[in-house]
């Protein structure tokens, strides 16, 4: 075989160096793709607000950031969540603070009997409180952004009227919700949203207590078919992203995910509130819902009972050094800002 000159093997490697580069350039600009858990079924809010911040980053960042999106708990589940974003399991999760009342005190006292009146306004309180205290339970995460449900109601199979109707009754509830329950006279079962559905199948528990969106996204107005307005306590929420997985995101990029946090907080909260009204329509022209109004001096009755949560929150704050009677005067303030 006659060898080739000298000039054709230097331009051979030169074209292939070019292609080496050229193949290298969109590489620089590769997609970064993110994995995003999330626990509860699709067709639920926590998972409607992560179709809508994927949708919002991928347009946002032109297309330069891909995210996957694990609704359902086939990535991480409730419980495990913070964790396995920590450990790197999931670059982005979605969690409910009041599954782990002990670990994010500062944050869960948005869910306490404050009259947070919607979503919207519990969201961007919770946002805000978030920020001045940035509590030391997310110090090993980013925070993307956070957000409340609607105040709960009670949702069962037999009518509760009364505090009466209410003893010893069985009703799924976490956090605060659960606190509450018990102070009525209720017998709160402690598990998160994903097993309710198969709890009140089973028969575990006769009902639940929270906001009243679930009525229509996990058909629970098929057999429960009475609310009675309480309209008090909300559970707290947190997107958490790993923190070696922000440290590699292009800062514009990071200027993106920044810049929807306190946007994606009110947007889940106006989401909510909606979606709990048409909730209510669908579950009352479909399945027949009786709602309970209680009259105003019982509300008031169930009301005041409640309010131990908050002097009792305080105390367990302080122990653990938090400054507890400024968080509750600021989560009140921040409030009737937002309204
Ligand atoms: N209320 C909390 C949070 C919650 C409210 N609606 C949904 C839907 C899906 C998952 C969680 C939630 C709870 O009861 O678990």
């Amino acid at each position: 075989m006659k060898r080739k000159p000298f000039i054709v093997t230097v331009s051979l490697i030169m074209t292939s160096l070019v292609f080496v580069l050229l193949d290298y350039k969109p590489s620089i600009a590769q997609t970064v793709n993110l994995n995003y858990a999330n626990f509860p079924p699709a067709s639920t809010f926590p998972c409607v607000q992560m179709e809508r911040w994927k949708t919002e980053v991928e347009k946002r960042t032109n297309g330069r950031v891909k995210i996957n999106t694990f609704p359902g708990g086939t990535l991480l589940n409730a419980k495990n969540m913070i964790n396995g974003v920590i450990s790197g399991v999931a670059d982005i999760g979605c969690l409910c603070m009041a599954y782990q009342p002990g670990r994010f005190i500062v944050t869960n006292a948005t869910g306490l009997p404050l009259g947070l009146s919607n979503a919207r306004i519990g969201s961007l309180v919770l946002w805000e409180i978030y920020k001045k205290y940035k509590p030391k339970a997310f110090s090993k995460v980013k925070v993307l952004t956070m957000f409340n449900t609607a105040p709960s109601n009670i949702m069962s199979k037999k009518p509760i009227r009364t505090l009466q109707d209410l003893k010893g009754y069985e009703l799924r509830a976490s956090g605060n919700a659960a606190i509450a329950l018990g102070l009525w006279g209720g017998a709160a079962v402690g598990m998160p949203m994903s097993q309710t559905p198969e709890a009140l199948q089973k028969g575990t528990v006769q009902g639940l207590f929270t906001a009243l969106e679930v009525m229509k996204d996990f058909k629970f107005a098929e057999y429960l078919k009475y609310v009675t307005r309480t309209d008090t306590l909300m559970y707290p929420f947190a997107v958490v992203m790993n923190k070696n997985a922000w440290n590699k995101l292009p800062k514009d990029v990071q200027k993106v995910f920044d810049n929807l946090s306190a946007e994606q907080s009110e947007w889940t909260g106006n989401y909510m509130d909606k979606h709990v009204e048409e909730a209510i329509q669908w579950s009352k022209e479909n399945h027949n819902l009786e709602i309970i109004q209680l009259p105003k001096e019982e509300k008031e009755n169930w009301d005041r009972i409640l309010e131990p949560m908050i002097t009792d929150w305080i105390e367990e704050a302080k122990e653990k050094e938090l400054p507890g009677e400024a968080i509750i005067k600021d989560i009140k303030a921040f409030s009737t800002q937002f309204k």
